[in-house]
């Protein structure tokens, strides 16, 4: 069989150099994002590490417009900048924003699901790396149950499940919404692809390795990522107005604790005397799991778009 080659940068957008950390998701993400949606693209960028990897003008990362805006107004900034090159009869540039988990969970949740219900002609991608990593790893509401932060510190660690951003989402009956891992370079690249040329609000969330705040080594942010969704830790689906489909199904079950114990950030979990707070994870993680099953058997819950 020829192996497939569909994980290549063709055309490199990014120029060398970028701020991020060693084995940081962002720098990867883009690279691959913006080889595939090319220049005629500008880029929204509320704050998050990326504002910083991305770097202030004229050292810009990518070779394509970039927009800083305000924590909480992406989607808003996004809209108008939209509306402004439409009324330029600019209608195939797109407009990208690229946020973090605390950007979307968080502060920029009533702008993104104003933007999403009005159905802005937008690309919406958040890294998700499960905490605020810029400004030294504070909890968001992404951050996975167990995990240790620097705000949970005094609790030993983080005592909630993350919010399920995919189902909010979905309840806006996007066109085009997806989960993707760089481990998984083709199914994330073809995702891209798709949600380039769906017109619309699409949503993609790509699981964000970060060696600083998940505590692990950078050269295992891939190995990392791909444990994550082995052991369903992180699934991939698509959803289009509001019908899931699973895009990858682990063939052998790999139990949790397989990706949990390399990221220092769950040692708690690792300790002896807390063995069913990790059997607790292992069980929530197969309800999930089962729930999505249940949700791509559903039928009848198409929505006339
Ligand atoms: C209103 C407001 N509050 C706080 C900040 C400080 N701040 C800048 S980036 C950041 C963390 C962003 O976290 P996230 O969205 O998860 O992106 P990451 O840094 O993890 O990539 C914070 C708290 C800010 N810029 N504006
Ligand atoms: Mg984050």
């Amino acid at each position: 069989m020829i192996p497939s080659m569909d994980f290549l940068i063709k055309n490199e957008q990014v120029f060398s150099g970028a701020q991020s950390c060693r084995g940081c998701g962002w720098s990867l993400l883009v690279r691959h994002l913006a080889d595939i949606l090319g220049p005629d693209t500008v880029y929204v960028l509320p704050a998050s590490c990326f504002s910083i990897i991305s770097g202030p003008y004229p050292m810009s990362e990518l070779k394509a417009s970039i927009v800083h805006t305000v924590f909480a107004a992406a989607p808003a900034t996004a809209t108008g900048v939209r509306a402004a090159l439409d009324r330029e009869g600019k209608k195939a540039t797109t407009v990208a924003i690229l946020a973090g988990d605390g950007g979307t969970f968080d502060i920029g949740l009533q702008a993104l699901s104003g933007a999403a219900a009005r159905g802005e002609n937008i690309l919406y991608v958040v890294n998700n790396n499960g905490a605020y990593m810029n400004t030294g790893i504070q909890t968001s509401t992404a951050t996975p149950y167990g995990a240790v932060t620097t705000t949970n510190a005094g609790e030993d660690y983080k005592k909630t499940w993350p919010k399920d951003l995919m189902g909010i989402i979905a309840a806006h009956n996007l066109p085009y919404a997806a989960t993707a891992s760089l481990a998984f370079l083709e199914d994330m690249r073809q995702k891209i692809q798709k949600a380039k040329a769906t017109e619309g609000f699409r949503l993609l969330m790509i699981d964000g390795p970060c060696p600083p705040g998940h505590k692990y080594e950078p050269s295992q942010s891939i190995q990392v990522s791909r444990l994550a969704v082995e052991t369903k830790l992180f699934p991939l689906f698509e959803v289009v107005r509001q019908r899931y489909k699973i895009s990858y199904w682990p063939q052998k079950s790999v139990p949790v604790a397989e990706c949990l114990k390399h990221q220092g950030r769950f040692k708690f979990l690792f300790l002896p005397e807390n063995k069913p707070l990790l059997d607790h994870v292992q069980e929530h993680t197969d309800e999930t799991w089962t729930r999505l099953i249940k949700l791509e058997k559903m039928e009848g819950m198409e929505l006339v778009g």
